[in-house]
């Protein structure tokens, strides 16, 4: 493992995980950390990026002491293998979450038509502000502006356009370093489809080429397929208000119907949330001895409903088996990303029904219903009615809810924020500018069983609010913190005395939650809000990143355009590019230069902490505010 409080477990710092690992163990059930553990040692050569199985001249890898082999059967280099490597996950990751944005668009449609129902249009504000953004006219009636803007979404995923249009957001100097470096995206399909092409044997093989190309599709991503993902779930389901919740396995009830909510998407989980008010269902739940239907999250699907509807998360990745090992969860329900293909073994070894929702996304072992934008509601009341009568099949020898839940408080939309501070950025603006605020930072990203759970997030937020840095977060962190009790109020005593002033002042946490990972979009775009009110571009600004403990392809892709939007980056975990001297240093050094940010990798998050607010101290001094 790599980094480890050792102290502690080397599993987790939580106790509802430890406890129902240990639950795990004595029945015999396999978890992530036992198959993790089977794996050692893991491949040296793929840690590196120097192995390729793209082409079936292959599989070749490269030795990186220099005795072996140093040029694959086609002739690639440790230069180009790895920059093949990374750029193929840039693309894996901006496709996951744009075709996840897709979904929505498609929604959008169906319910501008008339054939969605159960959705509607919810926040017509942003809805009209949206289209004002793609220049419709402004007067016409919420369907017709919901149709013409799901088509011109549409459209952003294709070629038609020069640019992607919510890439106007940002300040014109951002824009032309792209224009420079010919990384401004044009179509999200366009970009990653090409990084696809030029990643084939024989295509692109200059790495700066390719990693250029693997920017551009993060950008994509970033500015396109997450984005409209963002926005146009605000539409259909509420753009995001303060809202008191709780978390970890505790919110699970001992004596209700437990429906698990699992994956990335809001289309069908917001479909059960509505079916679980149903008095019907409720009732026959009680027939059945429940006191009611109760619903938690985990993953991202977790952060969408918690965010707009309150709903209580169970966990964050590394808790999705041991949620079930629990015994009291009658139904998982999941869409897709992130879910792990052991988990309907899992819930097999339990009464837990575990049901796929997409024809994308299916599972061995599984139940499969099939969604539509046309279906949703009507498969929201099935998923509930199977998952009420599983009641019955409970073992209550088997059930152990091994915690109690813990406050916390979601729903920080850019809008939300703004609102908090009367409208503007003004009063954020001003606490930074007087020092009361040093900066702000996104601690993002997943868990990894490389990592002891939550340490990496738990222990860097605490370093970055203790030196009155400014937290959001998103993802599995958000859960991670959360968890640590970082997501209350009263949370503020653990800040920085100019931090904790402006928390007691406005009674926000000091880790404000911004949502699910397309919801980084939501920092993003409250980073060019802020570049734009101070008139300078992302990269002068007291900002940062951080993914302690991340995993999936997604996270590379939003680390990519988070540096490529202006914004330092530090991970946790090393992504698999150290096999190559070139594309590492590009990595850490070289794009600053063009894009006024760069990565960093450090493992210690407490190290990782200084790295951090020595940057931001460093951008103060550079725009003549007091740095310490
Ligand atoms: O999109 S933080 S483990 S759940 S990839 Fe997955 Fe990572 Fe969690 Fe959300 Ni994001």
């Amino acid at each position: 493992m790599d980094h480890q409080d050792a102290s502690k477990s080397n599993f987790s710092i939580q106790p509802d995980t430890l406890a129902l690992k240990e639950k795990a163990r004595q029945e015999g059930l396999e978890t992530i950390w036992d198959r993790f553990a089977a794996q050692q040692p893991q491949c040296g050569f793929c840690e590196l990026g120097l192995s390729c199985r793209i082409c079936v001249m292959g599989p070749c890898r490269i030795d990186p002491f220099g005795d072996g082999p140093q040029r694959g059967v086609c002739g690639a280099d440790a230069d180009i293998m790895v920059a093949r490597n990374l750029a193929r996950m840039v693309a894996a990751g901006a496709a996951s979450h744009s075709d996840h944005g897709r979904d929505l668009v498609e929604t959008l449609l169906a319910v501008a038509e008339g054939k969605a129902p159960g959705y509607k249009l919810n926040d017509l504000e942003k809805l009209s502000g949206l289209a004002a953004e793609f220049g419709m006219a402004p007067d016409l009636p919420p369907e017709a502006q919901a149709k013409e803007l799901a088509l011109a979404l549409m459209e952003e995923y294709g070629i038609k356009k020069g640019f992607l249009q919510f890439t106007r957001r940002l300040p014109a100097a951002r824009l032309e370093k792209w224009a420079k470096l010919g990384i401004a995206p044009r179509g999200i399909d366009w970009e990653i489809s090409e990084m696809l092409h030029r990643t084939h044997m024989g295509v692109d093989n200059d790495a700066v080429n390719l990693l250029l190309q693997a920017l551009r599709s993060a950008l994509a991503d970033g500015w396109g397929g997450s984005m409209i993902a963002t926005e146009v779930s605000d539409v259909l389901f509420g753009t995001p208000k303060p809202v008191a919740s709780q978390v970890n396995i505790g919110v699970l009830k001992k004596d209700q119907v437990n429906i698990i909510l699992h994956g990335h998407s809001p289309l069908v989980s917001e479909m059960v949330a509505q079916a679980a008010a149903d008095p019907a269902l409720l009732q026959r739940a009680q027939d059945l001895g429940a006191q009611g239907i109760n619903l938690a999250g985990l993953c991202c699907t977790g952060n969408e409903v918690l965010m707009r509807q309150g709903i209580p998360m169970a966990g964050n990745h590394l808790l999705q088996e041991l949620a079930i090992v629990t015994g009291a969860v009658e139904a998982m329900v999941v869409d897709y990303q992130c879910i792990m293909p052991s988990v309907p073994e899992m819930a097999s070894c339990y009464h837990t029904l575990f049901f796929t929702t997409y024809d994308k996304a299916k599972f061995p072992k599984a139940k499969h219903l099939s969604f539509s934008p046309e279906n949703g509601a009507a498969m929201g009341r099935e998923l509930v009615s199977q998952a009420v009568e599983n009641f019955a099949r409970r073992d209550s020898a088997r059930v152990s809810i091994p915690a109690a839940p813990q406050a916390q408080v979601s729903g920080f939309s850019v809008e939300a924020i703004l609102a908090a501070l009367g409208g503007t950025p003004g009063p954020l603006l001003d606490a930074v500018k007087a020092g009361q605020i040093r900066g702000a930072v996104g601690v993002v990203g997943c868990n990894n069983p490389k990592i002891t759970q939550d340490y990496g997030h738990v222990n860097l937020t605490k370093a970055l609010i203790a030196a009155d840095i400014l937290v959001l977060d998103t993802g599995c962190a958000a859960v991670a913190h959360a968890k640590a009790g970082f997501k209350v109020p009263e949370a503020a005593d653990l800040a920085g005395p100019g931090l904790k002033a402006v928390c007691r002042a406005l009674g926000i946490p000091p880790v404000l939650h911004m949502g699910s990972c397309v919801d980084n979009t939501r920092i993003i775009n409250l980073c060019a809000a802020l570049a734009g009110a101070l008139g300078v571009d992302l990269d002068h600004l007291p900002v940062a990143a951080a993914a302690p403990e991340w995993y999936s392809e997604k996270a590379a892709t939003i680390a990519c355009y988070a540096v490529a939007s202006g914004v330092f980056t530090v991970l946790g975990v090393a992504p698999p590019v150290l096999g190559s001297a070139a594309v590492t240093d590009l990595l850490l050094n070289g794009l600053e230069a063009h894009l006024g940010a760069k990565f960093a990798v450090e493992p210690d998050p407490l190290k990782a902490a200084a790295l951090i607010i020595n940057h931001v101290e460093g951008k103060r001094r550079a725009l003549g505010l007091d740095a310490r």
